[in-house]
């Protein structure tokens, strides 16, 4: 038996005791942090749309790299990890082909190796541990159940094309329910760069890259190809890159950008992408005069 000041006992024989607490308490200790957070991102060095492993990767690579920039994660669902938390047909393993499994050695994670690629015994495994470092920097926020559905674009001050400036947000229960309602406005968040990771084509899949099309930033998608591991992975990192001013894209949602094939259940690609976007997004951060989240020169 244990006992501490507030005269809390932790007894697991029918004597356990909390310290006190009140309703009130409780509200204002989420809703100062929460909305003192939202004050401070309002204005972001780097947002990246989507935590699934190509966003959690840069997310991760980006605050370990840069400690300075205030990295801020917009998450459509209630839990982060998008669809890294099984490998194929639901099954548990995860196959991530080498050179990638040297981030996984990064992340200490334990590995049988294949010898061309490693697996993991559990792809919880490897988005838990990297959800959790991730989240451990503290320049990272993660604001998850939220829903980017708009972006910010201004024209560039350099050659007045148009530059995606930031993200148009809204609670995502809000954002499925436009339809229901008159009017829900939403929030914003201005930052110089933007990283979409929304994955392929599905209910929330593919944002960024749809609404360029709309936008007229994008002639039209180039649609995700059929499977082929061989040509699909190495396509997707090294056309990894800034697709507009402003907006760099990674993960799968650049299929649908670049009309390149999917690979199937092998996340070495989702690896080696994250990481070349963190390296684009500080490229253009470090190339940019930035004033108040904004790019002037
Ligand atoms: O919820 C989505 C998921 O967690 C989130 N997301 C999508 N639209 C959003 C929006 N606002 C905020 N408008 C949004 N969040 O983005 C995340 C995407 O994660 P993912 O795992 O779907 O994509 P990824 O590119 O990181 O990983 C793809 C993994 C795949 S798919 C595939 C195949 O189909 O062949 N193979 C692999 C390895």
């Amino acid at each position: 038996m244990t006992r501490q000041k507030h005269d809390v006992v932790e007894d697991y024989d029918g004597s356990y005791k909390f310290a006190p607490i009140t309703e009130a308490e409780v509200s204002r200790a989420m809703i100062k942090r929460y909305m003192t957070t939202m004050y401070e991102r309002a204005i972001s060095d780097v947002v990246i749309v989507g935590a699934g492993s190509a966003g959690l990767t840069c997310a991760y690579t980006l605050a370990s790299l840069r400690p300075d920039l205030k990295i801020t994660i917009i998450e459509a669902n209630v839990a982060p990890g998008g669809g890294a938390w099984l490998g194929g047909q639901l099954m548990t393993p995860m196959v991530i082909r080498k050179p990638a499994d040297r981030f996984v050695r990064e992340l200490g994670i334990e590995y049988e190796d294949e010898g061309h690629f490693i697996v993991i015994k559990h792809a919880a495994l490897f988005t838990s541990t990297l959800l959790s470092k991730t989240l451990a920097f503290p320049n990272v926020v993660l604001m998850n159940a939220t829903a980017v559905e708009d972006l910010i674009i201004h024209p560039d001050a350099k050659s007045q094309n148009q530059r995606v400036g930031g993200v148009v947000t809204n609670w995502t229960l809000v954002a499925l329910n436009h339809d229901t309602q008159s009017c829900m406005d939403p929030n914003t968040i201005t930052a110089p760069v933007i990283v979409s990771a929304t994955g392929h084509d599905g209910p929330m899949g593919a944002f960024s890259a749809k609404r360029m099309v709309s936008a007229g930033l994008l002639k039209e998608l180039g649609n995700m190809r059929g499977l082929d591991m061989n040509r699909a992975e190495p396509a997707i990192v090294n056309g990894t890159r800034e697709v507009a001013p402003g907006l760099v894209m990674t993960g799968m949602e650049l299929s649908e950008h670049d009309g390149s094939n999917r690979m199937g259940p092998t996340f070495g690609a989702m690896i080696g992408s994250g990481i070349k976007a963190a390296h684009e997004a500080i490229r253009i951060w470090d190339s940019s005069e930035i004033v108040a989240g904004r790019i002037v020169a």
